[in-house]
């Protein structure tokens, strides 16, 4: 099994995602399976075959702990910890090609706070990838993507398994902003080009020494294009799963 944790900003296209790209295994007659580890959310646009919210209501934690909805995303999030030994049989039972894995909506939740690398360890010992979606609409302009691009670092620094980039809902961008994003992904002079060019003052200097230091580190983050709602993207998503899967731990983005 490769177990596929799909991580990204709020409303970056996590579940439509996971929704689409499940749709177009099947229609690759792949075996996939779903688990939706988001315990906050109300409805998904697929059906999950394991679902973390059978074990965890963030409703009943608001009203018996007097919460409100973060403090109760936060105690669900441990919650999932405390029960990952039930979860993991069921997804230990799947025994499907590949797994998908919604996360929460809040990404620090999973990603910055202790349950999550727990719960990625903890739910099964079967081959990982986390897969960063970076919204198209939002990275548009070279300060965001930048704050983007650190963020992913984060993730990448938390887990420490190897990392596939996606630059989601493409579909919502002219096809000469995506390659011009495409292009800052690849290519570290166009985007320091970008920065000098449409950033001033601290946030130039700040957004240049970040992506330096990214650099530095000898990180890279090319990214693919994927769109939920026309498929695009698709075939190349898999085709970077596909490596990971053949290349294991030594696989470096
Ligand atoms: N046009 C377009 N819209 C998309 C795409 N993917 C997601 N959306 C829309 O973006 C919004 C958020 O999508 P979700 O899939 O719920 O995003 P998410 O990351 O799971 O959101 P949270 O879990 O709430 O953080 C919804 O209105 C989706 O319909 C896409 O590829 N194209
Ligand atoms: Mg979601």
């Amino acid at each position: 099994m490769l177990m596929v944790f799909i991580i990204g900003t709020a409303g970056s296209g996590k579940s439509r995602l996971t929704a689409a790209f499940s749709d177009w295994l099947k229609m690759s007659k792949q075996d996939v399976a779903i688990v939706n580890l988001d315990p906050g959310v109300s409805t998904l646009p697929y059906e999950p075959e394991v679902d973390v919210r059978d074990y965890v209501d963030v409703g009943k934690l608001m009203e018996e702990y007097r919460l409100g909805p973060n403090g109760a995303l936060i105690m669900a999030a441990d919650l999932v910890a405390d029960e990952i030994d039930r979860i993991s049989k069921e997804v230990e039972e799947l025994q499907s090609d590949i797994v998908l894995i919604d996360t929460s909506g809040q990404m620090e939740l999973f990603a910055f706070r202790a349950s999550g690398p727990y719960i990625v360890d903890e739910l099964t010992k079967e081959q990982k990838v986390i897969v960063y979606l970076f919204d198209a609409v939002f990275s548009v302009n070279p300060l965001n993507y930048v704050s983007n691009l650190f963020l992913s670092s984060a993730v990448y620094n938390r887990f420490a398994i190897p990392q596939v980039h996606l630059l989601s809902k493409c579909d919502l961008l002219p096809k000469e902003q995506v390659e011009k994003i495409v292009d800052w992904s690849s290519n570290k002079n166009a985007l320091i080009e970008a920065i000098e060019k449409n950033l001033e003052g601290t946030r130039r200097l700040l957004s240049r020494e970040i992506v330096q230091s990214i650099y530095k580190l000898g990180l890279s983050f090319p990214l693919a294009p994927v769109s939920a709602k026309t498929n695009e993207g698709m075939t190349n998503f898999n085709m970077a799963l596909e490596r990971v899967f053949s290349q294991g731990e030594k696989y470096t983005f």
